[in-house]
């Protein structure tokens, strides 16, 4: 296991990323479709300029680089912003009939890419399309002064992709086409250098009835495995109103929960994501973080909303013997609303923002894990609580 040029860019060793993100060993040897790591998360917005900016004061997050109409691409704007190994890219359109504005018009500000490096884009691509994938953008080179990038596209589910893409020859800001950009933003005195470190992992949303056949795509053309956890009938119906599976790559760098709507007492939220993105698309977006407690403070001094957590969470005994010591007092956790989770491996420390955008669809979560290589099954039932309390404020329950 090696780091990418993006995560040594980043000054993260391979211990730390192993603990922020919960890596495994396995045998790429026999993979038949290796990937290294997500690339970027790239999102179609209503104003990617005014995004961007939000984004670094916000979030944290640095401009690294641009493409627009300054560098002849007429139709679009486009801003790639970084916070350790994370890269986030923003996109609008510019030009009235740009068919960015038409993703825009139906599906909101989301996200349209998740995009993998991997060290042969053309062997992904052939595995890919001889087990029936659909290939958006064949294998081809991009090349500018900094150097060639290899780079294909396949579907997934709803208006998503994965772009694949080998940098190894490329040392450029971002991608050809694109110019260097650095942040204007004047960070305070005492401000931490990034508030999350890494992706750790990408949720999706779909339809009813569609879950396991999507899981089958990530098995059957990525290769990917199943991780253990799961969200089945069981829960579902209890209180839930959803069901998740996890498919992971072999290393566990890169994690796709799926999630589908259930047929429960209550309208899922899965059904009210799906309702508003007109679609499956992307659901969350988890980021790792080694000090979850200053991000989360800087976070909603900026603005940021997370989901409540009522103080009965943390004054259940029953919670309290599970988790036993943690690296700091639960107080800390309570005053805070973060969450926390223990399995066989270790715990975690999470917490979730409300919606990022005018809809109810794409929101964020923070994870600080310390072993646990798991997404928080025990904080299912108080987390699906908070997420249909706003959801009933919201007129959608
Ligand atoms: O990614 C996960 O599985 C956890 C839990 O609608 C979760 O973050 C699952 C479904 C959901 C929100 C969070
Ligand atoms: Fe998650």
């Amino acid at each position: 296991m090696t780091l990418t040029p993006d995560e040594l860019k980043a000054d993260l060793t391979l211990d730390q990323l192993k603990e922020l993100v919960g890596l495994v060993e396995y045998d790429a040897s026999r993979d038949p479709f290796p990937v290294t790591a997500m690339d970027a998360v790239c999102f179609v917005v209503g104003n990617a300029t005014q995004t961007a900016v939000f984004y670094q004061l916000a979030l944290g997050m640095e401009l690294e680089a641009y493409r627009g109409p300054e560098n002849g691409v007429r139709d679009s704007k486009s801003y790639v912003l970084r916070s350790g190994s994370a890269r986030f890219v923003f996109t609008g359109g510019v030009s009235p009939d740009s068919p960015l504005h038409e993703h825009h018009r139906k599906h909101g500000d989301g996200v349209v890419d998740l995009a993998l490096e991997v060290p042969d884009v053309d062997k992904c691509i052939e595995h890919a399309r001889s087990v029936g994938a659909t290939v958006l953008v064949e294998p081809h080179d991009e090349s500018d002064e900094h150097g060639t990038v290899r780079i294909a596209a396949i579907a997934t589910y709803g208006e998503t992709r994965h772009t694949l893409i080998d940098r190894s020859r490329y040392s450029g800001p971002y991608l050809p086409g694109y110019v260097e950009r650095r942040t204007t933003v004047v960070r305070p005195e005492g401000h931490p250098k990034r508030l999350f470190q890494a992706v750790d992992h990408c949720v999706g949303n779909v339809e009813l009835g569609r879950m396991d056949e999507w899981v089958e795509f990530y098995n059957k053309v990525m290769g990917f495995t199943n991780m253990a956890e799961f969200i089945g009938d069981d829960i579902a119906t209890d209180y839930s109103a959803l069901m998740s599976k996890v498919v992971a790559s072999g290393n566990h760098r890169v994690k796709f929960p799926l999630n589908e709507p259930a047929i429960a007492k209550k309208k899922s939220q899965i059904d009210e994501y799906l309702e508003f993105y007109d679609g499956a698309g992307c659901q969350h977006i988890a980021l790792a973080t080694n000090d979850i407690l200053r991000s989360v403070d800087l976070l909603r001094a900026n603005g940021i909303e997370f989901l409540d957590t009522p103080d009965s969470y943390y004054d259940d005994p029953e919670l309290r013997s599970r988790i036993g010591e943690v690296r700091v007092p639960i107080e800390e956790l309570k005053k805070r609303k973060i969450l926390v989770d223990r399995d066989e491996d270790g715990y975690l420390l999470q917490i979730f923002t409300k919606p990022m955008g005018d809809r109810p669809t794409v929101f964020y979560e923070f994870i600080e894990r310390h072993g646990s290589l798991g997404f928080g099954k025990g904080n299912f039932k108080a987390l699906f609580e908070a997420i249909e309390r706003e959801q009933e404020l919201r007129g959608n329950l």
